[in-house]
């Protein structure tokens, strides 16, 4: 029995080709160790091109702008004389203004649902506002300072006029994350008013006529647009700098202007 096993072991062995078969087609070559990273994509460089230019309330030292449902909101600056404007966009005209208690130096504004939330520069107090009637539902504390904001759908995104965008909890104001900003591997400080746009956010970079469109994902700048040259030379003269940013989804669009200055833009960046 064992014999006769064995004796089959044998002649199946027999029967095995003594040389091994051929190796398949080499393959290509895959690396195991990650390729180095390709280099990021530089920024757009983009212009603004003007579609219309509305007269805007050289009184309004703009740090907040917002666009909804065919009317402006504005938060306007200064201490002594902040405020929360309603503004008609053909116009121009200030239809509503609730000021901002004296002590108060106000920045950044965003909508949330049926509220309002306007920032102060050192005050570290969020102001929350019914948007119908825009009285003072709530105050939210924060620590730093506050320079814009906006509304994703989802968080708030905040500048403190450092690189830094800090995301937060509407109804709390509590830090949920944030992202250093960078154009091309630097980073791009004095971010000030912002605007949330289709999952990217553009903000303006103080005391200068740059937009920076940032991937919030990442932090990097992927779009510099120069709005230099908006104002004629009289006009600069009057006007300090380049800040509000509201978008228009309907038009898709953006409104902008800047503290003091007697015109808003209505614009594309191409
Ligand atoms: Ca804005």
């Amino acid at each position: 029995m064992i014999r006769s096993l064995l004796a089959m072991l044998l002649t199946v062995g027999a029967c095995k080709p003594t040389t091994a078969p051929p190796p398949p087609a080499a393959a290509p070559v895959r690396q195991t160790t990650p390729a180095p990273s390709a280099p990021a994509k530089p920024a757009e460089r983009l212009k603004v091109k003007v579609l219309a230019s509305v007269p805007h309330d050289t009184k309004a030292y703009t740090q907040g702008l917002v666009w909804s449902d065919g009317m402006l909101y504005e938060s306007a600056g200064q201490y002594r004389q902040s405020s929360l404007r309603q503004v008609d966009p053909k116009t121009g005209k200030v239809l509503r203004s609730v000021p901002v208690p004296q002590k108060y130096f106000a920045e950044g504004l965003a909508l949330v649902g049926d509220q309002l939330i306007q920032l102060t520069w050192q005050e570290g107090t969020a102001f929350v506002y019914d948007l119908a009637t825009f009285s003072t539902r709530n105050e939210l504390p924060y620590s730093g300072e506050g320079w814009g904001l906006c509304w994703d759908g989802k968080r708030l995104v905040m500048s403190d006029g450092s690189d830094r965008l800090t995301f937060r909890d509407p109804a709390t104001f509590a830090t949920t994350g944030g992202v250093n900003v960078a154009l091309d591997g630097r980073p791009v400080e004095r971010l000030n008013e912002l605007e949330c746009v289709d999952g990217a956010v553009y903000a303006n970079v103080w005391q200068t006529d740059e937009i920076v469109r940032i991937d919030p994902g990442t932090g990097r700048v992927t779009a510099v647009i120069d709005a230099s040259g908006l104002l004629n030379w009289k006009e600069a003269i009057q006007a300090e700098v380049l800040n509000g940013i509201a978008y228009k989804p309907e038009t898709k669009t953006f409104l902008i202007t800047g503290k003091n200055w007697p015109k808003m833009f209505e614009v594309v960046f191409e």
